[in-house]
C-alpha cells in the first residue's frame, strides 16, 4: 500500500523517540514510510523530500528533531501538507530547546507541535490518524475503536490502594 504518512527524523539517534509513532501507525493499519533527513546535514534531501511529498501521495508528515530543531519548520516551508512536529528530548536542555525551536513558528507556516518525547510521537500518529479519518471511514473506525478500548482499559483498572475492587 502507498504510504499516507511520512515519518522523518533528524538523526538515527532520534529513532528511540519516534518509534512509538511508527508503532501506533502500524497498530492502526495506516501505511507509512520512515526516513532520516536532517535540516542541517542533508538540506537538499529535505527540500526534495518535502517538496515532492504531496505529489507522491503522502497526506501528513511527522517530523521529529532535537536541539536546534529546524526539521519540522523547514519541511512545512516546502509543503502545504500538515506537518506534525515532535520535539526530541535533548541531552543538554532536556528537549526545551527542541520544543521552542519547533513551536515558535512565525505566522504563515504552521507546524502542529506535540509534547516532548515518546508521548508526543504517539500523539503525532494519533493526530495523523485523526486528520486522515476526515476522508477515510476505515481509519475513523480504527481510531474510534482504539479510543474505546483505551477508555475501557482505564475504567477496568483497580482504584489506587485497592487492587481488588474497581470503581462502579
Ligand atoms: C538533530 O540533532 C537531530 O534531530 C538530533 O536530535 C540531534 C543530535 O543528532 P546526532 O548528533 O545524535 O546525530 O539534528
Amino acid at each position: 500500500m502507498k504510504p499516507l504518512v511520512g515519518i522523518i527524523m533528524g538523526s538515527q539517534s532520534d529513532w528511540e523517540t519516534l518509534k512509538p509513532a511508527a508503532d501506533m501507525l502500524q497498530r492502526l493499519g495506516i501505511p507509512f514510510e520512515m526516513r532520516v533527513i536532517s535540516a542541517h546535514r542533508t538540506p537538499d534531501l529535505l527540500f526534495e523530500y518535502a517538496g515532492s511529498a504531496r505529489a507522491r501521495g503522502l497526506e501528513v508528515i511527522i517530523a521529529g528533531a532535537g536541539g536546534a530543531a529546524h526539521l519540522p519548520g523547514m519541511a512545512a516551508a516546502k509543503t502545504s501538507l500538515p506537518v506534525l512536529g515532535v520535539p526530541v528530548q535533548s541531552k543538554m536542555l532536556s528537549g526545551i530547546d527542541s520544543l521552542l525551536s519547533i513551536v515558535q513558528m512565525p505566522a504563515g507556516i504552521p507546524v502542529g507541535t506535540l509534547a516532548i518525547g515518546q508521548a508526543g510521537a504517539t500523539n503525532a500518529a494519533l493526530l495523523a490518524a485523526s486528520i486522515l479519518s476526515n476522508h477515510s471511514p476505515a481509519i475513523l473506525k480504527v481510531l474510534e475503536d482504539f479510543r474505546t478500548e483505551q477508555t475501557a482499559r482505564v475504567l477496568a483498572q483497580p482504584e489506587p490502594g485497592n487492587p481488588v475492587t474497581s470503581a462502579v
